[in-house]
């Protein structure tokens, strides 16, 4: 899954692809590069993070979704978004998945998900962006937000999405320390073993910058480490900014365990 970020303040590439065209050709270049799926987004959520209106956000997106379906309608496309506004005006452009970082907390999100036969990616946030870095500590993070998802992923089949298009993320970075993004990805077996394909994005998160003193701009090589216990789960799906080194590493990775 390739990042398409068309906003101003984005942690890592912030301003790059906010003029529509820019992020049109920043989608391009990630399909040529081999990203199956592209995530476009129009609000960061970044620690500290301010919400945006939904007006605003879907002027940022709607545009750029309507114009990559038309020009890609191969092209299975992701909306970032938590408001249920925004994201049935990104279905109606085209995209055919919402990726929620708030686990489908808006009451109208996963019923308006299930009514247009989209998929859903329900991730893990303690708190809110501009919060969620004050409490990071867990007694047990891995029970805790496994225990959460599943709740989660039982109220979005309740509402009428069928289970193979609820997606699960621990969200690495949201609400959690540098020891507990690490316990998460140890263990990502334990949220697979929830039955849900699951969603990791630890592509140039603070967590890597902190364990090797890297710059945002500069963390490839861990961002890449991060996707090693992936190969071991049978559906996953990695969301990156860097696709074309994501695919090498993990074709050759994936090699590897075959020959095992
Ligand atoms: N991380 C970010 C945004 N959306 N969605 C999912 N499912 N999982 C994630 O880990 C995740 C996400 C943050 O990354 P980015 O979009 O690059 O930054 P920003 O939120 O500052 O736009």
């Amino acid at each position: 899954m390739g990042i398409v970020n068309v906003t101003p303040d984005s942690f890592s590439d912030g301003g790059l692809y906010a003029d529509p065209v820019r992020a049109l050709a920043h989608a391009e270049a990630l399909l040529v590069e081999g990203a199956d799926i592209l995530d476009v987004g129009g609000e960061s959520t970044r620690p500290g993070a301010s919400p945006v209106a939904a007006e605003v956000e879907a002027d940022r997106v709607v545009p750029v979704i309507a114009a990559l379906a038309r020009q890609r309608p191969e092209v299975l496309i992701s909306v970032d978004t938590s408001k249920p506004e925004v994201a049935a005006a990104a279905l109606e452009a085209g995209a055919v998945i919402v990726n929620d970082v708030t686990g489908g907390d808006h009451p109208d999100m996963l019923p308006l998900v299930a009514g247009r036969g989209a998929a859903i990616v329900l991730m893990h946030m303690r708190g809110r962006p501009d919060t969620m870095q004050n409490d990071t500590a867990y007694a047990d993070v891995v029970a805790e937000v496994a225990a959460w998802l599943a709740g989660r992923a039982a109220v979005a089949c309740s509402a009428g999405v069928p289970a193979e298009r609820v997606w699960l993320d621990p969200g690495i970075g949201f609400g959690k320390d540098v020891a507990g993004n690490l316990r998460l990805l140890a263990h990502l077996e334990d949220l697979g073993a929830l039955g849900h394909p699951l969603v990791v994005g630890a592509s140039r998160k603070s967590f890597i910058g902190r364990l090797s003193g890297a710059d945002v701009g500069e963390r490839l090589a861990g961002s890449l480490a991060s996707l090693v216990p992936l190969v071991r789960l049978p559906r996953a799906v990695a969301r990156v900014h860097d696709v074309a080194a994501t695919r090498q590493f993990l074709t050759v990775l994936q090699a590897i365990a075959e020959a095992a």
